[in-house]
């Protein structure tokens, strides 16, 4: 590489870096033990699309509970879902937005798989275990985050600009706002039951 085209090249990565930036923040889930598990993501953004992720997304079925309790994936993501216990699961969800898909039963050791298409904060549930819930939330845009146990969040490498940012948890409504980014950017999120 020239030397005039390694400084361009290394203008550019500047000029990028200095375009985006992260969104953190908290999210405060009233009436609720802690804000553990909301997801907070960057809604579609319009004439924007983004390709689907090749590698799949796994969640678990281990001791009767889904883990992740909650997970967010982009759009077009498929989700394997594996049986980790001795005795058969089944996965099903009672939501349209992702066809109210049922994956039937299966043993300890074999997955099965969805791919989750749109926008959707779905529900998955167990028909053998009524116990059992878990949510897989699906965001248009590769920007989104789960909060940890005190609610904070970073939504990391956001290009700078004026969205519509979301929140969903699953015990509290969800919520949205406008947020515009313009570098590491802080956002705070109230929502309540
Ligand atoms: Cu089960």
């Amino acid at each position: 590489m020239s030397k005039t085209l390694l400084l361009t090249a290394l203008g550019l990565g500047a000029a990028l870096c200095a375009q985006a930036g992260d969104i953190h923040g908290k999210v405060t889930c009233k009436g609720v033990r802690d804000s553990a598990d909301a997801v907070v993501y960057v809604a579609a953004i319009p004439g924007k699309t983004f390709a689907a992720p090749a590698a799949h997304a796994k969640m678990d079925q281990k001791n009767l509970v889904f883990i992740p309790h909650v997970m967010a994936v982009l759009a077009g993501t498929t989700v394997d879902y594996l049986n980790s216990d001795a005795v058969l699961h089944n996965v099903f969800s009672p939501d349209a937005c992702c066809d109210k898909f049922n994956l039937g039963t299966w043993p300890q050791g074999q997955s099965k798989s969805y791919t989750f298409k749109k926008e959707c904060a779905a529900t998955l549930l167990c028909k053998v275990h009524p116990e059992m819930e878990g949510f897989v939330v699906t965001s248009p845009t590769p920007y989104f985050a789960v909060t940890k146990a005190d609610g904070s969040f970073t939504i990391p490498n956001v290009p700078d600009g004026a969205y519509t940012v979301k929140v969903w948890h699953p015990k509290c409504k969800p919520s949205q706002k406008a947020v515009t980014v313009a570098g590491a950017t802080a956002a705070a999120f109230e929502i309540a039951k």
